[in-house]
């Protein structure tokens, strides 16, 4: 008998792309059909069907304090009978901005937006205004939304479903992004020996998510750095995943390496649709109505997702981020010994409380190295977890994502059924 989900998604392909409102949701990489959500509690997702799994989906990021936290839960409900949407400014959108800029010293001004796509489409529109140049350097298998100079050599759901780029972007938008691998800094040098007078920016994840985990090496964060204040270009951080995750100040903290403009979302929303970019003030400053580079929206700011980004930042304590690396680093321990002990090939990528599993190579450090592992047996492993109640993302090239939440006992019972599904893989 057809199961709920199924049911649901069979009529959602009729009405939907795909069946879906984002492709990484859709199990291409996996194969089967997703499950439907009804709830979700702590670091648990519930669907139509009843059956509860241990979710290190995490809604891709933001649900870092699990979800339904109680406070930003009473948040949410606070600002909601105040009215949901005024389309003037409110007080939620200083007091989120004055968190935002305590803890990353890079922004001194930030301008909130409604997703991450938009949070680095307006940083790069900025970047070009304040250099008055055109081309931007970006990173295979990075991914930084769907503006259309960024899809090219994508991560996350691009690479997932193995398109070298999207139809519909124009050679134009495309002939202004310059690709170097990751962890590649002699190409980088090279690029900008070509193009540095042309160059507005080096745009890049300073920890990969989306192509999985993967960090970046000694030097590189801080050659880029170099090489963008040599040729006149901004250095800009997509820490859409990073910020708020791997510490208060995002990589940037962890790596101490500054940016002159750092893009954020999922964390920054508590959940609610929110992105934000942000930098020193003369930078900022340029953008409308201060300045001239315009960016507008109709629900920027929106007093509801400004409640949740707020008490979610105000929840991440120092301690928080010392248990989510205690529980990340555990659940890392414990996949590193199943695989061991079964003699399986693999390793485990993990930056804070973001880690990825990836079968059949020793290190993946770029693009490359991530499409070279075994996304065949990772489809075989992610259905034998879920089988046994864990959902993980559904692609072998995403991050998966530990909340405080997930406790000693889930993370134990997880490295368990880590071990069982290594066993039905090579039995
Ligand atoms: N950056 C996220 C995945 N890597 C976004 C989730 C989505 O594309 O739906």
């Amino acid at each position: 008998m057809m199961s709920k989900s199924e049911s649901l998604f069979r009529e959602a392909l009729s009405l939907l792309p795909g069946g879906v409102n984002s492709p990484v949701r859709a199990f291409r990489g996996v194969g089967g059909s997703p499950l439907f959500i009804d709830r979700a509690e702590g670091c648990y997702l519930v669907d139509v069907d009843g059956q509860r799994y241990i979710d290190y989906i995490g809604s891709w990021g933001p649900m870092i304090l699990g979800h339904g936290h109680e406070t930003v839960i009473a948040a949410i409900t606070n600002a909601m009978t105040r009215g949901v949407s005024f389309g003037a400014p409110s007080a939620l959108e200083v007091e989120l901005a004055r968190e935002v800029v305590a803890r990353v010293p890079s922004i001194v001004k930030v301008r909130f937006v409604n997703s991450g796509t938009e949070a680095v489409m307006s940083a790069v529109r900025l970047a070009r205004a304040a250099t008055g140049r055109s081309k931007i350097i970006k990173f295979a298998g990075c991914y930084h939304g769907h503006a259309d100079s960024l899809l090219v050599s994508a991560g996350s759901g691009v690479a997932t479903m193995g398109l070298p780029d999207s139809p519909g972007v124009t050679k134009g938008a495309a002939a202004d992004t310059l690709i170097a691998p990751y962890n590649d800094l002699a190409s980088v040098e090279n690029i900008v020996e070509a193009h540095g007078g042309e160059l507005a920016a080096i745009l890049v994840e300073p920890v990969a998510g989306n192509m999985g985990v993967v960090c970046p090496k000694d030097g590189f964060l801080p050659g880029l750095r170099r090489l963008s204040s040599a040729c006149g270009a901004l250095l800009i951080f997509d820490e859409v995943m990073t910020g708020f995750r791997l510490s208060p100040s995002g990589a940037q903290g962890v790596y101490d390496v500054t940016p002159d403009l750092t893009t954020l979302g999922k964390i920054v929303g508590g959940g609610l649709p929110v992105g934000a970019y942000g930098g020193r003030s003369n930078l900022m400053s340029m953008v409308a109505p201060e300045g001239s580079v315009y960016q507008a929206g109709t629900l920027s700011g929106n007093p509801l997702a400004m409640a949740a980004g707020l008490a979610t930042l105000k929840a991440l304590t120092a301690e928080t981020y010392v248990q989510l690396d205690r529980s990340a680093s555990r659940l890392q321990k414990g996949i590193e010994a199943s695989l061991t002990a079964h003699q399986v090939c693999g390793t485990v990528q993990r930056a804070g409380s973001m880690l990825t599993l990836f079968f059949g190579r020793e290190s993946v450090t770029n693009f490359d190295e991530a499409q070279a592992c075994d996304a065949a047996r990772f489809a075989e492993f992610f259905h034998a977890m879920l089988k046994r109640g864990i959902h993980l993302p559904p692609s072998s090239m995403e991050a998966w994502f530990v909340s405080t939440a997930h406790d000693d006992s889930v993370i134990d019972q997880t490295i368990a059924t880590v071990d069982q599904s290594i066993c039905a893989l090579i039995a």
